[in-house]
């Protein structure tokens, strides 16, 4: 359904009930928290389901819409989830019982009863604004700022390839409401913990490079986790760090997930060389063509070797 349709359908319920994808990014926390804030606007009674898996940094967006214990729903929503794997333990219960399901993914699985699905936009929050708009005629600031989140997060600030007019144009609508996104923008796209730079400082420090510098290896094992403190904050996104580096085209970042157990993130370059799903399905994962990931049990160098052969196995020139 529409944008338009969805609002309609959403002023219509009570006990609504938020869900959110696992390992929550900024896109799917800040439409949560957007959706919620605009529906108790237009006096309908709206929760976020707690997610457990929601990082410090994110979790101050959805903090004032949790659903307190006993919270029996009504009619349940779903934001930027685009499959059953992307529900969180404890989730899954719902799956089945979604009454709209609000996305932006081309792998959208067609669950729910309805749904409000369009994958030209580069963020869920570009159609969860539009909801707002529709439910309200306008859109306040406590509305405009977790979808400014949701917006600017999922395209890197404006940056990755997904971004389009429309992003900006939404944008642009969000930062005229008067919300401080100087702050938004410092939080998440210009701050690092000291934790995180000493990450990075490591990570930099054990690149490992092949096929002519084309790829590189940046590796987080075990060891390196306990020794700094690492927690899932510290980690975000550190995946893009490999494509950052001048003339690299397939960025493998391995992280030790248990003794033996890795988890490769691969980034692929615009170019085309490398497709990441292709390597990553080989090795038992999958994702998009430029961004995917597997996990492989082994040593690290019995992993990079695997890494390695179906990187070969793949390339082109
Ligand atoms: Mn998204």
């Amino acid at each position: 359904m529409t944008p338009k349709e969805a609002a309609a359908l959403l002023g219509g319920q009570n006990d609504i009930l938020i869900l959110t994808h696992r390992r929550p990014d900024g896109d799917t926390t800040g439409c949560a928290a957007g959706l919620c804030a605009a529906l108790w606007l237009a006096g309908r009674r709206a929760y976020i389901l707690p997610n457990p898996e929601m990082t410090q940094t994110l979790g101050q967006y959805v903090e004032p819409y949790l659903a307190p214990e006993g919270f029996q729903a009504g009619f349940i929503v779903s934001v930027d989830i685009a499959s059953k794997k992307m529900f969180f333990p404890g989730e899954e219960v719902y799956f089945d019982q979604i009454g709209l399901a609000i996305d932006h993914h081309p792998s959208f699985e067609g669950f729910g009863r309805e749904s409000c699905v369009d994958a030209s936009r580069a963020a869920c929050g570009e159609i969860v604004y539009e909801i707002c708009l529709a439910l309200l005629g306008e859109v306040p600031q406590e509305v405009a700022l977790p979808l400014y989140v949701a917006v600017s997060t999922d395209t890197g600030c404006f940056v990755y390839a997904n971004t389009t007019a429309n992003t900006h144009a939404v944008a642009a609508a969000l930062l005229a409401t008067g919300i401080d996104y100087f702050a938004v923008n410092k939080r998440h796209f210009r701050t690092k913990s000291k934790k995180r730079l000493a990450l990075e400082a490591a990570l930099l420090g054990n690149m490992e490079f092949f096929q002519e510098d084309r790829g590189v290896f940046l590796t987080i094992p075990l060891s390196l986790r306990q020794q700094l403190g690492l927690t899932e904050d510290d980690l975000e996104d550190i995946s893009s760090l490999a494509n950052l580096i001048e003339g690299v085209d397939c960025g493998a970042v391995l992280r030790e997930l248990e003794p033996g157990l890795w988890r490769m993130s691969l980034r692929t370059g615009a170019n085309g060389r490398v497709n990441a799903t292709r390597v990553c399905v080989s090795l038992g994962g999958g994702g998009h063509a430029m961004a995917a990931g597997a996990t492989i049990s082994g040593s690290l160098e019995q992993v990079k070797e695997r890494v390695l052969a179906a990187v070969e196995a793949v390339a082109g020139k």
